[in-house]
């Protein structure tokens, strides 16, 4: 029940904020919702009570109204408040429906503010002699003057005898012919009573607009108990109506410029108890009706019902985790490519240097062959630059170990570059020793002259002669 009336007060208190929207406006007064004092669908009530209220006769409560007679004979029923209320100003917005087969249907409806609860007797359901007043919503035509079905508002001091034969006409305070009955959404009643004044508004259920209301009657210098309770009754006869109430919103008024009322005061500690309590009783009960729904659908045992379908923000949050996912498997795999390269660097690295260090152990210094292809040079000994050659080696293979320790993706580059500046300065280096050692081509030995000027002269002459003796021949 606990639960259940948290549940309703936070429903009402959001019914009293739109309304306190409506009655912030000018000379207005200030509206502040008592969820102590209402009732309100859809968790009206779940265990046959309403959270702050009494029920007795036939009126029977369910989770979304309040049926205080059921259309049989002669029934009586009502609500009231648990506790009095005492304020100065007040404002209470009833919804009901009065609906039954006939033409016309008894007996009627009564909203009530009495100094005592009037729990039962024959004014509509709810005792006679009241102090306080009542606003009549009365179905039948007890005088036959055709002016039903109605609403009248009668004072009583606690000592009049309500006029039940003439429907109360000699009592009226006010009264309008509204016809309630069977309509097709609830009625709703604005009771107000503010600075001694006493406003009936109507809103005869024609639509589901929950503001459209009417004016029906007002009574000036209404004098009520300071002190009372609210309350709603219902009687039939020998013809009968349902009586539904679906809710009962009280708002507490205050004029403006004046100090708000403070608020409320904490729950005492023997409700809370109560509340803890109702609330673990709904959870067991909860759990249980879970138990017996997997014992029905044995199919989606074990299997939530949310979980059969997936949300858009599901799809999406699988959609990212399956992408991040496609990444990270691409970056293990490019990780593997790249240990594989440097693990190869790794070993011509080593092998130069081992190269190096034999040529070193063999002379003391360090020689190597010429990268030059030419097949005049010949040896060359880098006597001068072998140290800074060695150096850079080394330092080549120091930063390709670290690398294989670490392949973060950032280093792993960074080593890359450093490696090639290394192999960039060997090559540097090479190049230069190469250009400032090169040896030159031994000059050849002239050869012996085989041809001397006389003989070419000889050998000219006897040519010539020999060609002319052919000329003269011919
Ligand atoms: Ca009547
Ligand atoms: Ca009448």
């Amino acid at each position: 029940m606990a639960a259940r009336a948290l549940v309703a007060a936070v429903v009402l208190c959001v019914c009293a904020e739109l309304q306190e929207a409506r009655g912030s406006g000018g000379d207005a007064p200030h509206r502040r919702f008592e969820y102590k004092h209402s009732f309100k669908g859809p968790h009206l009530s779940r265990d046959g009570s309403i959270p702050f209220w009494v029920h007795t006769g036939s009126a029977i409560p369910s989770a979304d109204q309040i049926r205080i007679t059921p259309s049989l004979r002669s029934q009586k029923g009502s609500v009231w408040t648990k506790t009095p209320v005492s304020f100065e100003h007040w404002e209470a917005e009833v919804a009901f429906r009065v609906s039954g087969r006939g033409r016309t249907g008894a007996d009627g409806l009564a909203i009530w503010f009495s100094a005592a609860q009037g729990l039962e007797g024959p004014v509509y359901g709810a005792a006679d002699q009241w102090n306080g007043v009542g606003i009549f919503f009365d179905s039948f035509d007890n005088d036959g003057k055709k002016n039903n079905p109605a609403v009248i508002v009668v004072g009583n001091n606690g000592k009049l005898v309500y006029d039940h034969q003439n429907d109360g006409s000699t009592q009226a305070l006010g009264t309008c012919l509204r016809d309630f009955r069977n309509k097709p959404y609830p009625v709703r009643a604005r009771i107000t009573y503010y600075k001694k004044t006493l406003t009936v508004l109507i809103n005869n259920g024609f639509t589901p607009e929950k503001e459209d209301y009417e004016f029906c009657t007002k009574v000036d210098n209404m004098i009520i108990p300071p002190t009372g309770y609210f309350g709603i009754s219902a009687a039939t006869g020998g013809l009968a109506d349902d009586h539904d109430v679906l809710s009962f919103l009280l708002f507490r008024l205050t004029e403006p410029g004046q100090e708000l009322p403070p608020p409320e005061q904490e729950i005492p500690k023997e409700e809370q108890d109560k509340y803890q309590e109702e609330f673990q009783n709904f959870q067991l009960e909860l759990d249980k009706k879970k138990e017996e729904f997997q014992k029905e659908h044995p199919d989606v045992q074990g299997q939530p019902l949310e979980d059969l379908y997936e949300s858009v923000s599901d799809r999406e949050f699988r959609q990212v985790f399956e992408g991040q996912n496609r990444i990270h498997m691409e970056i293990k795999q490019l990780n593997r490519q790249l240990a594989m390269i440097l693990d190869e660097q790794r070993r011509y690295v080593s092998v130069i240097t081992e190269e190096i260090s034999k040529r070193g152990t063999q002379s003391g210094q360090v020689c190597l062959e010429p990268v030059s292809t030419n097949p005049h040079s010949t040896r060359i000994n880098y006597k001068q630059n072998g140290n800074t050659v060695s150096a850079s080696v080394k330092q080549l293979a120091v930063g390709q170990h670290e690398n294989v320790g670490g392949l973060g993706s950032y280093e792993t580059v960074q080593h890359f570059n450093d490696i090639k500046e290394h192999l960039h300065v060997v090559k540097r280096n090479i190049e230069h020793i190469i250009q400032k050692n090169t040896p030159k081509c031994p000059e050849l030995p002239p050869l012996p002259a085989c041809l001397t000027m006389a003989h070419f002269v000889a050998v000219v002459v006897i040519q010539t002669l020999l060609f002319l003796g052919y000329f003269m021949y011919k």
